[in-house]
């Protein structure tokens, strides 16, 4: 009889149980129907890889300098000579369209006038997709390859072993291809991250010539429920991009080209010129002057000397700032801001590291009006260009 009781409280048990996981199933499927997601929105870009003649300092002035005057070592990275190449070079770039016929450039909104040499932004919010129709009108094969969002194979843009061209999102010259590129939630701002973030893609095809060549550029993904139908973050009301990259000239595809068109005399040229002095002729073994090193510009978004467009917001905004590096091993950088201070994860600060392929969002409220100072804070970086102003109105 005792037995009899457990087996039938067992069994009762085990029904319960199994009803209560009914229960729950049935609930987790309506719940799951409840909040289905609504189809996110298709933003599709036209970008092309486009050769230019890229100059690093348009107004030919030392912005940072009373006069405008070039130092000593101003002209080292500015001046062409016989054998130097000067401040304008053929470089490739990312550049937007209007429609798939790549006839019409698409302005760049005044806003973005700041991003110089990079390439459009690319925006979405969690749950979009993006779709990149890309036209590469240059004479290398070259891609597009994002971080942060997902892609599969024919829209990494990165070669592979025993792999065609087309199968990884390689172009050949004067050919378009489609990228698809997805937003989950792992692409979109983490707990500790604010309503948007920055991510950076770029040319894949062989990585170090095509980044120095130019072709990278910034994109910024939103928070589901936090966007505008432009993508852009509700709560912030102006954003900024600054790409801190010292660019190798000598690792650029256009090298050769540069050399013919750009010296006086190509042929007087010793492309392993590397001196360790300063112009006074004292030891700088990490600056230095001669081909190679000049051929180095240190540059945000592409300018030396604070020749790009002035960065303009206003006291009390929600300023975001989405800081970007890329290059070879001494793309070590500490952006700095003179006259007011970022958050950054939490963290308090005017000054933050970053290394090559590193994506930093900052947000600022400017408190202090004025013309303020912004620039790589390692020394070097500074004298030889990567330095520039922002404006904060009253
Ligand atoms: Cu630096």
């Amino acid at each position: 009889m005792a037995r009899d009781v457990r087996i039938g409280v067992v069994c009762s048990c085990v029904l319960l149980v199994w009803a209560a996981a009914l229960t729950l199933s049935a609930q987790t499927t309506s719940s799951r129907a409840k909040r289905a997601v609504p189809a996110g929105k298709l933003r599709t870009y036209y970008i092309a890889a486009d050769e230019v003649e890229w100059d690093y300092a348009p107004s030919n002035q030392d912005h940072m300098s009373s006069g405008g005057k070039f130092d000593a070592y101003g002209k080292i990275f500015v001046e062409q000579a016989k054998n130097r190449i000067g401040k304008v070079y053929r470089k490739a770039i990312y550049r937007e369209y209007t429609d798939e016929t790549f006839a019409t450039l698409k302005k760049r909104p005044p806003e973005w006038e700041h991003l110089g040499m990079m390439g459009p932004l690319i925006r979405a919010e969690v749950g979009d997709t993006i779709k990149i129709v890309f036209r590469n009108n240059a004479t290398q094969p070259y891609s597009m390859h994002p971080h942060g969002v997902s892609y599969k194979k024919d829209s990494e843009g990165t070669p592979y072993p025993d792999m065609t061209m087309e199968q990884t999102g390689l172009v050949p010259p004067h050919q378009t291809h489609v990228y698809t590129w997805e937003v989950p939630e792992r692409a979109g701002p983490g707990p500790n991250d604010p309503s948007s973030i920055v991510w950076l893609y770029h040319s894949h095809n062989y990585e170090p010539k095509d980044v120095n060549a130019g072709l990278i550029g910034p994109m910024v993904i939103t928070r589901r429920g936090m966007a505008r139908p432009d993508g852009s973050p509700k709560d912030v009301d102006r954003e900024f991009a600054a790409l801190f990259m010292i660019i190798d000239e000598n690792q650029s595809q256009y090298l050769q080209h540069n050399i013919d068109t750009y010296a006086g005399d190509p042929k007087s040229i010793d492309k392993l010129e590397a001196v360790p002095a300063d112009p006074d002729g004292n030891a700088h073994l990490v600056l230095g002057r001669g081909f190679a090193i000049v051929n180095h510009k240190a540059t945000i978004n592409g300018f030396m000397y604070g020749d790009g467009p002035m960065m303009t917001m206003k006291v009390g905004e929600h300023v975001r700032w989405y800081l970007l590096s890329m290059g070879d091993g001494f793309n070590f950088h500490t952006p700095h801001w003179h006259g007011n201070v970022v958050t950054v994860a939490g963290q308090r600060t005017d000054i933050l590291p970053l290394s090559p392929a590193t994506f930093v969002t900052a947000d600022m409220v400017p408190d202090n009006p004025g013309i303020w100072m912004f620039h790589c804070h390692v020394s070097d970086h500074m004298t030889s260009g990567m330095t520039t102003h922002y404006q904060v109105l009253p």
